[in-house]
């Protein structure tokens, strides 16, 4: 039948997941919308056929219409609502980051080993972007030989004004630190961050941008720019340089326009706009592999190892030195 779906947290994220469980994606409907701001639950319920309005998310798991959850609250949240969730066995796309830490990110981990089966998706939305994919399969398929350095751009036209120095790190290059495990199919090892003399436009007393090297098991560099307040644009930019070839993304995303003697194109405003599609196949695929009572994607021990390198990435930052990646060993139910 049709999943029953709750989202918890109706802010940005939130909001445009619930657009897209009612209006792009079949199979699911929303009939749960929670949010500590009881007002902004009840005005996004009150949009909705059969949808009711929380503000605790433990009141909203019991309701018999649940069948699944879409954690969209901000990552300190989430452990929360994912214990409780785990606790009540059902089906769950969380949002990244997992938890905003290792040990938090440990607990869900345990908490799911106990369950004896996967019910945990986290939302890494890049491993279903067409241009990522394609990358994906170019390194897969062998040609290009050993992936030997990668180099990321990340940049935000500007961020909320709650974010962090350490959030540009948590928050934003965690989508790079998923990606680069992914995409290379190993673990990063070790973080070095590198601060140059903050952009006048980025708020007092924040280091924006910033330069993150990783180290991987293989021994490849990765290096990633992460800009929060560029402001002209969202842009995302990614190229493998391999032993037979150097295969990048992130120029593409077109048209590109000549005229009047000028070439040029136009830069995506928000994450929201370049990676609507991968919004959309994220969801559809969660949906889809609920209902025939599967679980896919990136899995709860991504989201573990994300969270261990967003640490290690953290005291780099505040320590000005490498700092080596603390990981368990992977246990069986996550090979
Ligand atoms: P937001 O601030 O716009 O919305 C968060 C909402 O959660 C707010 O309405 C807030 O009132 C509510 N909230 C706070 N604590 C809560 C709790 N304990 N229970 C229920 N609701 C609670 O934030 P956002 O930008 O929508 O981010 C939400 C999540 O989505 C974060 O995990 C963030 O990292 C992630 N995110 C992912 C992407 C992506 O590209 N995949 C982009 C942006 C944000
Ligand atoms: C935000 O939370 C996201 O997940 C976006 O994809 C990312 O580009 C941005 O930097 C984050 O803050």
């Amino acid at each position: 039948g049709v999943l029953g779906v709750a989202v918890i947290g109706t802010g940005k994220m939130g909001a445009d997941h619930v657009r897209r469980l009612h209006h792009v994606i079949s199979g699911a409907r929303v009939t749960a919308v929670v949010d500590v701001d009881g007002e902004r639950s009840k005005a996004l319920a009150d949009t909705l056929d059969g949808c009711t309005a929380y503000t605790e998310a433990a009141v909203a798991l019991a309701a018999e219409d649940v069948d699944a959850v879409l954690i969209a609250s901000p990552g300190p949240a989430h452990e929360a609502a994912l214990l409780e969730a785990l606790g009540r066995d059902l089906p769950i796309l969380c949002e990244k980051p997992l938890t905003p830490d290792a040990a938090s990110a440990l607990r869900v981990l345990e908490a799911e080993q106990r369950l004896g089966h996967r019910r945990l998706q986290v939302g890494f939305m890049r491993r279903y972007d067409a241009e990522y994919v394609k990358l994906k399969q170019l390194l897969d398929g062998g040609e290009l030989g050993r992936a030997l350095m990668m180099h990321h751009r990340h940049r935000n036209p500007s961020m909320p004004s709650w974010f962090t120095t350490e959030m540009l790190i948590s928050d934003s290059v965690v989508h790079e630190m998923d990606v680069t495990r992914w995409l290379l199919d190993q673990e990063i090892t070790a973080v070095t961050v590198l601060k140059p003399t903050p952009s006048s436009l980025a708020p007092e007393g924040m280091s924006d941008p910033q330069l993150v090297l990783f180290e991987t098991e293989s021994g490849a560099l990765v290096d990633v720019e992460i800009f929060g307040h560029c402001g002209y644009g969202y842009q995302v930019w990614a190229e493998a340089v391999c032993e037979r070839g150097v295969v990048g993304i992130g120029d593409e995303h077109g048209p590109r326009l000549s005229a009047d003697g000028r070439w040029g194109g136009r830069v995506t405003p928000d994450y929201i706009e370049r990676f609507e599609d991968a919004y959309d196949r994220q969801v559809r695929a969660w949906v889809d592999a609920t209902r025939r009572g599967e679980v896919t994607g990136p899995s709860a021990w991504d989201g573990y190892a994300a969270a261990a390198v967003c640490e290690a990435g953290v005291r780099a930052q505040r320590e000005g030195r490498r700092v080596g990646v603390d990981l368990i060993e992977r246990p069986d139910f996550y090979r």
